[in-house]
């Protein structure tokens, strides 16, 4: 009986598996433009953000507002509105059910042009982020419409705009996720006490935070300007010499004209200001820099002094050597290279020390906050970690120029978190996510590898052609950095790690499974990462791995939610690692989490996600105490730094 059963049920599995789909491999569009809004003596730059105008649409009727036209005239015309900050989530502001809407909500605001952006000028309107559709109305014209959270957008429009007078931007969000969006949901229509009522569900474990997340700008630029540049470092073998190639593309009539060959002249100063390079490119608009002696670009610990960046000026001129346009950006000067076992920078081997995160606070939920940005590096070194994972999105370009500042090394996330149905039209919203990312993020020193998924339904069929393209679109778009997920299936059913370079893997020992029992970790960690190095024979990485913990919970001996159990179920992964890391080819440990965030409600989350080694507050528990000592005693062993005088507390003068 119970044989018969197991057969029908294996018959079923396989029945319903082995159905892959056909999935093409069709074009992406390619993002354009979107340099970060910086000031020079050829552009301006104006923050839009501030208190906004708010409006949540009818759920029932989230379409009413493109129909009765709410853009065409102040939202205040149409409807009540409330105050509403930007950047921020919108979620946690108000004191009713704002938090839980599904579906469209209306911002606007007004704001002064001043005359003499008239003059020979072209003007850009920039978003940071808006999750997860954006339209958006300039006095009542439409000017851009963009989907996926996380990720920067603008439109030009200097033909949109009244100049000396007063103007007025309107934005409409959209927050639902179905089952073609990145990330996945699914929206259904239940009945609740007062009739039917429409309810968003996801699998992944964070809050659908929503809203304008990051600034809003304006910029200028000349009629002709620098669209684009990219840049790629190089190092001779002994790390004296350093390479910095540049390419730069150019927008404008200018650049059309048959008589005007555009040049770029580039200029590479260091730290103090000095100028260490320079070279004047002809039509090409690219070329390249040396740097005689270089000061590499290193990661936090492995050197005295990491992070160091380079400024690189780019000037756009005329045939007649005109000055067209100047942009600066930092450049960091590193190689990159891995193979079978290891992940090399500068060619040294890396080991990597980090977080999982997540960008989430109290009120604002995932709008840009530089204090919480700048407390959170400032967690991030006290503990001596080297890397994070922007787990499980983009996270803002402001904290990304200030990893490449402290040397902290990013594996860069696109927004595809536990993809459960394949589909050709996700894989082209999945691809232009990648796209986008790397678009934005290329010339990051910091962004050491990028990840194309956590924790996707690998085991299933479709996942293996549906991987190998994602993976390969990834390596067209750049070839400099190797490419990861973060897998959760057994690696005996996983089917996208053959398309990767290394292996990441999440596992809760003693957590889902095996619920509190300390003695079945270490050995269970050792096991599998063996396991996936002999079926890939790729570098591994345990990216996740954690216990929820309620902060002021003791409990001795250590029990499931205590400071005593986090801390325990720590000390027993890190025993596994130190086996494995004799082995040549484990090459890091990110624990899951960095703080502790907002998830939908569940009886599992008790306020939330409490894997965090830092409170939602981004105060220490007992386990981040720990976590310190390992991180810099792992540093001083492996890239020999010293340890902070407070590393280990005083006990005793023990004389034998
Ligand atoms: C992992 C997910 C992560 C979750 C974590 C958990 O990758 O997003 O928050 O589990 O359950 O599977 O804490």
């Amino acid at each position: 009986m119970a044989l018969s059963f197991f057969s029908l049920v294996t018959g079923l599995y396989v029945l319903h598996f082995s159905i892959a789909l056909i999935l093409v491999n069709k074009e992406v569009p390619s993002t354009r433009g979107m340099l970060y809004p910086r000031e020079s003596e050829t552009r301006e730059v104006r923050s839009l953000d501030g208190i906004w105008n708010f409006v949540r649409s009818d759920q029932a009727n989230p379409t009413q507002g493109v129909r009765d036209e709410w853009y065409a005239k102040e939202l205040s015309k149409s409807r009540p509105t409330i105050p509403m900050p930007v950047p921020a989530s919108y979620n946690d502001i108000t004191t009713d059910n704002l938090r839980d809407h599904v579906g469209t909500v209306w911002y606007d605001r007004k704001f002064f042009v001043p005359r003499s952006w008239a003059k020979d000028q072209r003007i850009w309107l920039r978003f940071g982020s808006v999750h997860y559709e954006a339209y958006v109305w300039i006095n009542g014209q439409k000017v851009v419409k963009h989907e996926m959270g996380h990720l920067p957008f603008e439109a030009e429009v200097t033909d949109l705009l009244n100049y000396g007078a007063e103007n007025r931007i309107t934005v409409m969000c959209d927050n639902a996720l179905i089952q073609t969006t990145v990330p996945q949901g699914r929206i259904t229509e239940v009945p609740n006490d007062g009739g039917m009522t429409i309810v968003q569900s996801y699998t992944f474990d964070f809050f659908n935070y929503a809203g304008i997340h990051r600034s809003v700008h304006l910029y200028t630029t000349p009629r002709t300007f620098i669209e684009e540049v990219e840049v790629t470092t190089n190092l001779s073998k002994d790390a004296t010499v350093g390479e910095v190639f540049y390419s730069v593309s150019v927008n404008g009539s200018a650049a059309n004209e048959a008589d005007n060959v555009l040049h770029v002249q580039a200029n590479l100063y260091d730290k103090e200001g000095k100028l260490v390079a320079n070279a004047t490119s002809d039509g090409k608009l690219g070329g390249k820099l040396q740097v005689n002696p270089v000061k590499p670009w290193w990661p936090y610990l492995m050197h005295p002094e990491p992070g160091y960046l380079y400024q690189l000026e780019i000037k756009l001129l005329a045939t007649n050597d005109e000055l067209l346009d100047v942009y600066r950006l930092k450049v960091g000067i590193r190689t990159l290279s891995w193979n079978s076992q290891q992940f090399l920078i500068n060619g040294k081997p890396v080991y990597f020390r980090g977080f999982g995160r997540h960008e989430d606070a109290d009120i604002r939920g995932k709008g840009l906050d530089n204090a919480l940005m700048v407390r959170d590096f400032n967690l991030l070194k006290w503990i001596g970690a080297n890397a994070y994972r922007t787990s499980h999105y983009p996270y803002s370009e402001e904290s990304m120029q200030f990893a490449d500042e402290h040397g902290i090394m990013i594996i860069d996330e696109c927004p595809s978190v536990d993809t459960e149905n394949y589909s050709q039209e996700l894989l082209g919203k999945h691809k232009s996510s990648l796209e986008q990312l790397i678009h934005r993020d290329r010339n990051h020193p910091s962004v050491v590898m990028w990840s194309i998924a956590n924790e996707p339904r690998t085991a299933s069929v479709s996942a293996d052609s549906y991987f190998e393209l994602v993976a390969n679109f990834t390596r067209s778009l750049d070839k400099t950095r190797p490419i990861t997920a973060a897998i959760a299936v057994p690696n005996t059913q996983d089917k996208a790690g053959r398309s990767l370079d290394i292996i990441s893997f999440n596992r809760y020992n003693a957590w889902y499974s095996n619920a509190g029992r300390l003695d079945m970790v270490t050995q269970n960690v050792i096991d599998e990462a063996i396991a996936w190095n002999k079926r890939y024979n790729k570098p591994i990485i345990m990216s996740e791995y954690g216990a929820d913990t309620l902060e002021g919970l003791h409990m001795q001996p250590a029990y499931v939610w205590s400071e005593e159990f986090q801390t325990e179920v720590f000390s027993r992964h890190f025993k596994a690692f130190d086996e494995l890391r004799k082995k040549g080819w484990f090459i890091g440990e990110f624990v899951w989490n960095f703080a502790d965030f907002k998830t939908a409600q569940t009886y599992t989350r008790v306020g939330g996600n409490k894997k965090g080694v830092f409170t939602r507050a981004r105060q220490p528990k007992a386990a981040a105490h720990l976590l310190r000592k390992r991180y810099f005693a792992l540093g001083r062993d492996l890239d020999q730094c010293s340890f902070p005088d407070d590393l280990f507390t005083y006990i005793a003068d023990l004389i034998s």
